[in-house]
């Protein structure tokens, strides 16, 4: 079921920006760190895939449609990057692509970021810049988030946690590598 909707988003996507899976690959290959600000204490750690499920059930959202809601003082958002992604990427958070994140405004946020997907490099950066984003991001300020992850290979994953303090607000998530964003890796976090 999973993959067939995937299947269907692709093709939804390429339709849409009318870019070639060749074009994605050329643009993850090149991957400059430009906009790859690191925040904070970010750096990435290695899990080995058996792992995973037990790292991604620590999210504490429940889901409501494209939406993941959080409460508490100190909630867990568990963001994955999809596995099943060729080729347009995205973020995953118990299940659903690119959901909205709704935060307690004044909470401390724990986030988990954790890149599975073998041969590419993602991130998560947070910021107010909405969308449209171009091929080439200029993402300022980054208020929290990751830098580049290492290239999973084998049976590994990478992983980085990150805590951020969101005042009630509007905000995004976005991918920095060049290309990601603008094809969709990305989702909107409201604080409240
Ligand atoms: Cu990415």
């Amino acid at each position: 079921m999973k993959m067939l909707r995937k299947v269907a988003m692709v093709r939804e996507r390429r339709g849409l920006w009318g870019v070639s899976g060749l074009t994605w690959v050329a643009l993850t290959m090149a991957a400059p760190a430009w906009g790859a600000s690191v925040v904070g204490t970010n750096a990435f750690k290695w899990g080995n895939d058996a792992k995973l499920s037990a790292l991604q059930s620590q999210d504490s959202g429940v889901v409501k449609g494209a939406s993941v809601v959080y409460t508490g003082s100190a909630p867990h958002v568990v963001v994955s990057v999809s596995p099943a992604e060729f080729p347009t990427p995205s973020f995953e958070v118990d299940n659903v692509d690119n959901p909205t994140l709704y935060l307690p405004a004044g909470s401390d946020v724990h986030f988990t970021f954790i890149n599975s997907v073998r041969e590419f490099s993602h991130s998560m950066q947070i910021t107010r810049q909405g969308p449209p984003y171009g091929m080439e991001l200029k993402i300022q300020p980054v208020l929290a988030g990751t830098s580049l992850s290492p290239v999973p290979t084998g049976a590994q994953f990478a992983y980085a946690k990150f805590s951020w303090q969101p005042a009630s607000g509007t905000y995004y998530y976005l991918c920095v590598i060049p290309g990601h964003a603008a094809m969709g890796m990305y989702g909107k976090i409201i604080a409240r």
